[in-house]
């Protein structure tokens, strides 16, 4: 089955070859999401119950997440349909002290997908910056993504600077990540926690044409 080979070779890192197997899938005709959430995404899951548990380090992890970038690079063109009009604009970036940005980038695709523009700031960013951005560039939303328990806290730094600077009321504030909650988004006074890339998307959108 193309799907598990996909996910086993990801997990092996094996860049090359997933290039080969999600390109082979494409043409086969697999939904481009159905290869992301069930091919790649399932083989990083796997990744990241390894690294968990100690059977795999840092340097497994870079491969695989090399292979995953690959994989998903030749489904960003089946995802985000090019030249169609802004929906509205959004910032994101993972927050400061945070250097993982791959479902960064997933969230970044989707929100692509549904013709938002996306300024993308990268990793390790600041809650100046997520504001500064969002007042230059007229953002309605800001996402922010956070991997760890010690950067989450960024992310209320958000929300107090975004009080701060009056602009509040004007623009949206989304956070996600895996130890992201639902309680911790009420706690620190965001708009929004989605648990994955799709959802994240949708409700962008939804903020942007309020
Ligand atoms: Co790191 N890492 N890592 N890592 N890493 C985690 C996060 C960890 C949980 C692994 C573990 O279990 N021990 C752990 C954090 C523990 C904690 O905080 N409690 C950890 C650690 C400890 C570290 C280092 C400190 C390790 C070290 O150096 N000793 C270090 C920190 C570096 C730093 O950031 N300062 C580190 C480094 C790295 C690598 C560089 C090796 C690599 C990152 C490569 C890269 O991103 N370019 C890496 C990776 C890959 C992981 C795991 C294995 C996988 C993360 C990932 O990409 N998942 C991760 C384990 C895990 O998460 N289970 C782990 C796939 C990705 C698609 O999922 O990002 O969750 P995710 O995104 C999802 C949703 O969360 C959501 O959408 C996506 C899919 O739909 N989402 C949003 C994300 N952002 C959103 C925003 C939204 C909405 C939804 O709205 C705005």
């Amino acid at each position: 089955m193309i799907l598990q080979d996909i996910s086993l070779q990801l997990q092996a890192g094996k860049a090359k070859l997933v290039k080969e197997l999600v390109q082979s899938a494409i043409d086969r005709g697999l939904a481009p999401e159905v290869i992301l959430n069930d091919g790649l995404l399932a083989g990083m899951d796997v990744i990241g119950k390894k690294f968990k548990e100690g059977t795999i380090f840092v340097p497994e992890v870079l491969v695989a997440a090399r292979a995953m970038n690959m994989g998903a690079a030749l489904l960003k063109p089946l995802l985000v349909k090019e030249g169609i009009p802004s929906a509205g604009k959004v910032c994101i970036g993972t927050v400061k002290g945070d250097l993982h940005d791959i479902g960064k980038n997933l969230v970044k695709m989707m929100l692509e997908s549904k013709g938002l523009e996306v300024i993308d700031l990268g990793t390790d960013v600041s809650a100046e910056d997520f504001v500064e951005t969002a007042i230059a560039e007229n953002c309605k939303v800001i996402c922010c993504s956070a991997l760890l328990t010690t950067t989450m806290d960024v992310m209320g730094e958000v929300v107090s600077l975004a009080v701060e600077k009056g602009i509040r009321r004007q623009v949206k504030i989304m956070v996600g990540g895996a130890p992201v909650t639902e309680e911790f988004c009420k706690q620190i006074g965001a708009d929004a926690y989605t648990e994955d890339a799709a959802s994240a998307a949708d409700l962008a959108l939804s903020f942007c044409q309020a």
